[in-house]
C-alpha cells in the first residue's frame, strides 16, 4: 500500500507531502496522526531549519476524506477535532521554525485550514482555496474561523465561510491569503528555494520573530495603545524626530541618519 505521508530533509528542509492524490489528499485519521508525527519530527530534529508542507497530485488537501463519515460521526465529532485537527494546527503555528504550505490545487475545508495556519503560502496558478465546511452544513474548524479573518478580514472571511465560495489563486494574492502565486510547473521547484532560503537564514531569530508576531496578534487594544505610547517616547527622542519636524518646518526634505 502507498504511503499516505511522505517525509523527506532535503538540506535542512522537511519535506511533509499528504500522499492520497486519488482523494485530492482528503484527510483520514491515519494521515492526521502521520502529519502529527511528521511536525513533531521536524521540530525535534536539530538539522530541519525550515518545513514545506504540500501535497502529491493536482489537489494539496480536500479536507477530511468524507468516506469516513459514519453515523457515529455528530457523537465523537467533538474528541475527533480537538484529538486529531487541532494539535497539528497548535504544531504549526508554535514549531520555532519557519512552515512554508506548498499549495497546488484544490485547499478545501481542512486543508484550507492546514494552508491557513502554516507560517507562510505559495500558491500554484491553479490553487483554489474553498471554505467547504458550509456546503456539507458544518462550521469551520481547525483553525479556520480564526486564521481566515485575521488573513483577509472579517468582511471577506465572512463572504468566503457562509457561501463556501472559491477564492482563486489571483484574488487569493490579491486580498492577501497567500504571499505568493508561480506556474503550477514552478511551484515545487520555487518553494523548496524558498523553504532553502528559510532555512539557510538565521532561524533562531526567526522563530523568535514568528512568536512575537503571533503574541502581538493576539494583544488587546489596551497592550497595543501602550506598546505604542512607549516606542513613540523612543522615536520622538531621536535625532530624525527632529529633523523631521525642522525640515517640514523649513519646507525641506529631510536627511534623516537612522539614530
Ligand atoms: O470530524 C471532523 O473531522 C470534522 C472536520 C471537518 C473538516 C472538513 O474538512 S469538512 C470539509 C470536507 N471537505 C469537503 O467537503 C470537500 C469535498 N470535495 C469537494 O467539494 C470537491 O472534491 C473539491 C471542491 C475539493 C474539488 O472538486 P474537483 O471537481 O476538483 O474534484 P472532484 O472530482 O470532486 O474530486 C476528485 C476525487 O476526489 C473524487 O473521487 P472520484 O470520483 O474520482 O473517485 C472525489 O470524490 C474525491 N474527493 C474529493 N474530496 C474528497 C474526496 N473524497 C473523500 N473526501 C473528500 N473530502
Amino acid at each position: 500500500m502507498d504511503k499516505v505521508l511522505l517525509y523527506e530533509v532535503d538540506r535542512a528542509v522537511a519535506i511533509i507531502a499528504l500522499n492520497r492524490p486519488e482523494v485530492l489528499n482528503a484527510l483520514t485519521e491515519q494521515v492526521l496522526k502521520e502529519l502529527g508525527d511528521a511536525l513533531v519530527r521536524a521540530e525535534r530534529d536539530a538539522g530541519v531549519r525550515s518545513v514545506l508542507l504540500t501535497g502529491t497530485g493536482r489537489g494539496f488537501c480536500a479536507g477530511l476524506d468524507l468516506r469516513e463519515v459514519d453515523p457515529d460521526l455528530p457523537g465523537r465529532i467533538d474528541m475527533h477535532v480537538r484529538r486529531d485537527f487541532n494539535p497539528i494546527i497548535m504544531k504549526m503555528q508554535q514549531m520555532p521554525k519557519p512552515v512554508l504550505a506548498a499549495v497546488g490545487g484544490v485547499a478545501a475545508g481542512a486543508g484550507l485550514s492546514l494552508a491557513l495556519a502554516a507560517d507562510l503560502r505559495m500558491a500554484a496558478d491553479d490553487a483554489r482555496f474553498v471554505s467547504a465546511f458550509i456546503r456539507i452544513g458544518l462550521v469551520p474548524d481547525s483553525g479556520a474561523s480564526y486564521f481566515l479573518p485575521k488573513l483577509i478580514g472579517v468582511s471577506r472571511a465572512m463572504e468566503l465561510a457562509l457561501t463556501g465560495e472559491t477564492l482563486d489563486a489571483r484574488r487569493a494574492l490579491e486580498v492577501g491569503l497567500v504571499n505568493r502565486v508561480v506556474s503550477r510547473e514552478r511551484l515545487g521547484e520555487e518553494a523548496l528555494a524558498w523553504a532553502r532560503q528559510l532555512a539557510e537564514g538565521p532561524t533562531y531569530a526567526m522563530g523568535l520573530t514568528k512568536r512575537m508576531i503571533y503574541e502581538a496578534a493576539e494583544g488587546s487594544l489596551a497592550e497595543a495603545l501602550d506598546r505604542e505610547a512607549a516606542y513613540q517616547g523612543w522615536a520622538a527622542g531621536s535625532a530624525d524626530f527632529a529633523e523631521g519636524v525642522q525640515a517640514f518646518l523649513e519646507k525641506r526634505r529631510a536627511q534623516f541618519q537612522g539614530r
